[in-house]
């Protein structure tokens, strides 16, 4: 009797573990995506965020999602969660680029494959991830740089620059100020005097102008800020400080956000370069093709324009995010 009773225990454990093991993807057998999202600090990021819902949704795809409010140890406990619950993929868009080897790693060995959506990270062991989708931030970079050497009014008197950085450590903050940089090499009349991080917030953006120009003062030309949010967070404080933005201060900026091309329309900001956040349903095709076995490739670049003020009123009804 005991023994029969235990036998049918063991037995019942043993049909357990093997529904535990054996299938991944929800119980209704559709494909279960685990995403971690940085957090919700930019216009651009509420876009991102409801682009991946609706086209999850779109997809048939459970999405089980995780907003790690801009902190790396909060996305590394999503992804180890994602990997305790099985996912069949694992999607995230690093808040910074060092430190993902172990987690990703942990992640290969659980047979799970991971999709790095918008940012990019340093890992030396290529085949932790199957493909990144985002943005060339370099180039956007070198986009800002362009418009300024082109919009700058002829002469040789400087054009002090002032930068406000995205969060540090994060691909878009060093891969745009490598690009504008880089555009402005060999142009000395063109000098950042103060670059700081503003956390890609509109908050972090005005607090870090407030400092800039009670530093500074009306030295400054220009305002290179990394996103829109914190370029209109700057705004606010050019205008504080009894100085119009977008004349007094030419303001450049990136994302492209409804925010930007308002601020361009009341002619306070001078130009944004367009980061496009729509990558919900790239992602789920992707995570189709990776069901399906196919091959993918190593980065799928998402293509953008630059918006200059005066292009803003045409270019607003059709804006997207
Ligand atoms: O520019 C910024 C956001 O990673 C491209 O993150 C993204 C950046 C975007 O917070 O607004």
């Amino acid at each position: 009797m005991k023994s029969r009773y235990l036998r049918g225990a063991a037995l019942a454990m043993f049909g357990l573990a093997l529904a535990g093991c054996s299938g991944r993807g929800g119980h209704d057998g559709r494909t279960v995506l685990g995403f971690s999202q940085v957090g919700a600090e930019s216009e651009w990021r509420t876009a991102n965020t409801a682009s991946i819902k609706s086209a999850a949704h779109d997809a048939g795809i459970d999405l089980r999602f995780s907003d790690a409010q801009q902190k790396q140890a909060n996305q590394i406990s999503a992804i180890r969660s994602f990997i305790a619950q099985r996912v069949d993929v694992i999607a995230f868009s690093p808040v910074v680029e060092s430190g993902w080897e172990p987690v990703l790693r942990e992640a290969k060995a659980a047979h799970i494959p991971v999709v790095l959506t918008d940012r990019a990270v340093d890992v030396s062991d290529p085949s932790l991830y199957v493909t990144l989708i985002g943005s060339d931030f370099v180039e956007e970079g070198r986009k800002a740089a362009r418009w300024l050497l082109q919009n700058t009014p002829a002469g040789d008197g400087p054009v002090d620059i002032v930068e406000l950085e995205g969060t540090v450590g994060s691909a878009p903050a060093i891969d745009r100020k490598k690009g504008f940089h880089e555009a402005l090499a060999g142009h000395p009349r063109y000098q950042v005097i103060r670059s700081q991080s503003g956390d890609f917030t509109r908050a972090g953006g005005k607090e870090v102008m407030e400092a800039f120009l009670k530093a500074e003062g009306k030295r400054i030309n220009v305002v290179f800020a990394h996103n829109d949010d914190m370029a209109i967070g700057a705004i606010q404080a050019i205008e504080e400080a009894g100085l119009r933005p977008g004349r007094d201060i030419k303001v450049i900026s990136m994302d492209g956000v409804k925010g930007a091309f308002e601020a361009m329309m009341a002619g306070k900001l001078n130009v944004t370069v367009e980061c496009n956040p729509l990558l919900g349903p790239q992602l789920m095709q992707a995570v189709a093709a990776i069901k399906a076995g196919k091959p993918l490739p190593r980065r799928i670049v998402v293509e953008e324009s630059v918006y200059p003020m005066e292009s803003a009123a045409a270019a607003f009804p059709t804006r997207k995010y």
